[in-house]
């Protein structure tokens, strides 16, 4: 098997961060542990300077015309073929440098995730409605699937190869991570977790608020309960 750990980024309009978050991933120490980097910046057709600046970082871009994150990193999953895969946003709020972390417990578990519950938040990164509403639907999650994490709407996770290759994800917007989440419990995958630090969004902010947790919970049921499209 490849040696390849592969680091995907969606990105709509980031210029003021992505070169901050590709310069954060530790390629030297990842390397120095045998491993081969490659940053994949995932593009929704930005009309700043996104695209450019993660060219000029030495990133490969992919261009996903169809818009939403999870459209995105779909694209990006089905194309891919390395050993370990990474995802975090392109808003400089996660920091790959908890990216050694992450891989040492994706020796001892499949799935890895990021956890900003855990870890620790700067002042204002995740508003109060964001706060008690992840931790509720993180709540139901555990009830639903029978799993223990602690904290479902993280947007950095990371995966062992045989993951990736067993997942079937079919959701285009905001559900992404309830849909990673729903689909790695069923098929019996043990998930780690690594706290992390969650910082402040540079670059404009797409707030998602009430009416995506509802949303989102309502996936959940709907999913446990078979209601609407499989998984
Ligand atoms: N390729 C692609 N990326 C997207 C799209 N929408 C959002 N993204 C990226 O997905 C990541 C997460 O989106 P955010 O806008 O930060 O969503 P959020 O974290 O819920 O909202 P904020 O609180 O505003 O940060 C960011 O890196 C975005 O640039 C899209 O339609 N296509
Ligand atoms: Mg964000």
């Amino acid at each position: 098997m490849n040696n390849i750990i592969s680091i995907i980024i969606p990105t709509l309009n980031e210029e003021a961060s992505i070169g901050q978050v590709i310069d954060e991933v530790p390629v030297r120490a990842l390397e120095k542990s045998g491993y081969r980097v490659e940053i994949l910046v995932v593009d929704g057709l930005s009309t700043d300077h996104t695209v450019k600046i993660a060219q000029e970082k030495g990133a490969r871009v992919l261009v996903e015309t169809r818009r939403g994150k999870a459209r995105a990193i779909r694209t990006a999953l089905e194309g891919d073929d390395s050993k370990f895969v990474f995802m975090l946003d392109g808003d400089y709020t996660y920091s790959a440098t908890s990216i050694p972390a992450m891989l040492q417990a994706l020796q001892k578990y499949p799935v890895v995730i990021g956890s900003r519950l855990k870890g620790k938040r700067e002042k204002g990164a995740l508003r109060t409605v964001n706060f008690i509403g992840n931790h509720l639907l993180t709540l139901i999650a555990n009830i639903l699937y029978g799993t223990r994490i602690s904290d479902l709407c993280t947007g950095f996770w990371g995966f062992r190869r045989e993951v990736i290759q067993n997942l079937n994800l079919t959701s285009d917007g905001f559900q992404l991570e309830a849909e990673l989440l729903i689909q790695v419990a069923k098929k019996g995958y043990k998930i780690g977790e690594v706290p992390i630090l969650y910082r402040c969004r540079a670059g404009k902010a797409k707030l998602s608020g009430l009416k995506d947790g509802f949303k989102i919970g309502k996936f959940l049921f709907d999913k446990k309960f078979h209601k609407g499209t499989r998984s």
